[in-house]
């Protein structure tokens, strides 16, 4: 913990009139969980605040206390007492959705403070405290309250441990280390509800949802040359089985469980007709955020997510044109 922006951070907490918290857009557990925690401190020292998310919440983490409180209603950054923006595991000011709000916050002389762990993190606020080797950014909320003498309470608790769950795929991915696994014993210590975590976030499969699951999961191709295995699933898809979006959420970490391929990846049809994409590998020598910087994209080594334009042959040609391209120290030539 670089103890200097954590006071830093915390001294800006105790003088600001009142604060802004935000989330990524389509949140995971682990930028809610950091949010929530937060929120709750914030409520405890009954300091004045608001939160948002650019876009709506997953019904699997509505159990995180004070959740409803988080709005996706953009007049909330019009409040002129705000002076202190916190944002939770976002690696650019566009990740969140707020690319456009928080040149106008500065202007206004609030200042930002940005809580990561991304390795492709922008470095945007006048506080970074950014840590690539935390398994999550609850990890360094954790640290981050630890270091300030904060005293954690079992709802606190239970919103940190959250993002330590999801991050590290419930304790198996290469985000699991010795510190995130000694944090989540203490967190457990505090009175952190590790079951109704699990319940909510991994029990969260609907018969239809499962339904659509299969037929992503059979369209699963292998890309022999560059080794790696892919599907995608369409706007279609989801109305046909009658599933919100949430729905699909966890295919993309489903697909560490496959055997085959150095690199898993997934394509899911957005509104305009483009692509979100996810990498995934589990594989040491294998680093994904690479491929999804390739599309302005960014993420971690082991999970990465980037945009293309569509339609769904042309988003698939370009990925592997380009990744090859990369790998064969290419693309600059290409490129011109
Ligand atoms: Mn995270």
């Amino acid at each position: 913990m670089p103890k200097r922006v954590a006071t830093h951070i915390f001294k800006a907490i105790q003088a600001a009139r009142k604060i802004l918290l935000v989330s990524h857009k389509n949140p995971d557990g682990d930028t809610l969980g950091s949010l929530a925690a937060m929120m709750q401190y914030l409520r405890h020292i009954e300091k004045p605040h608001v939160a948002f998310c650019a876009t709506d919440i997953s019904p699997s983490l509505m159990f995180l206390p004070h959740i409803d409180y988080v709005t996706h209603t953009p007049t909330v950054w019009d409040d002129k007492d705000i002076d202190l923006v916190i944002v939770f595991d976002s690696s650019s000011p566009d990740y969140a959705g707020v690319e456009h709000l928080l040149p106008i916050m500065k202007e206004r002389g609030a200042q930002i403070a940005n809580i990561d762990h991304h390795n492709t993190n922008l470095q945007y606020g006048d506080f970074n405290l950014v840590l690539p080797k935390a398994s999550s950014t609850t990890e360094i909320v954790h640290d981050f309250f630890a270091h300030n003498k904060v005293t954690i309470t079992p709802a606190m608790a239970t919103c940190l441990l959250t993002g330590i769950i999801t991050d590290t795929g419930n304790f198996t991915n290469a985000a699991t280390t010795k510190h995130s696994m000694n944090i989540a014993s203490k967190l457990i210590e505090k009175g952190g509800n590790m079951a109704l975590i699990q319940g909510w976030v991994l029990k969260d499969k609907t018969i239809n949802g499962l339904k659509l699951w299969g037929t992503v999961l059979s369209r699963m191709a292998h890309h022999e040359k560059l080794d790696i295995v892919y599907t995608y699933v369409t706007k279609e898809d989801i109305a046909k089985h009658g599933v919100t979006e949430h729905e699909v959420e966890g295919i993309a970490n489903f697909m560490n469980n496959i055997k085959d391929g150095r690199a898993g990846m997934i394509l899911k049809e957005t509104e305009d007709g483009n692509f979100k994409g996810s990498f995934r590998t589990t594989h040491d020598h294998v680093d994904v955020s690479a491929f999804a910087k390739l599309f302005g994209g960014g993420g971690h080594k082991k999970a990465a997510g980037f945009s293309v334009e569509g339609p769904l042959e042309h988003a698939i040609e370009h990925i592997f044109e380009k990744i090859r391209l990369f790998e064969n120290g290419e693309l600059a030539l290409a490129e011109v």
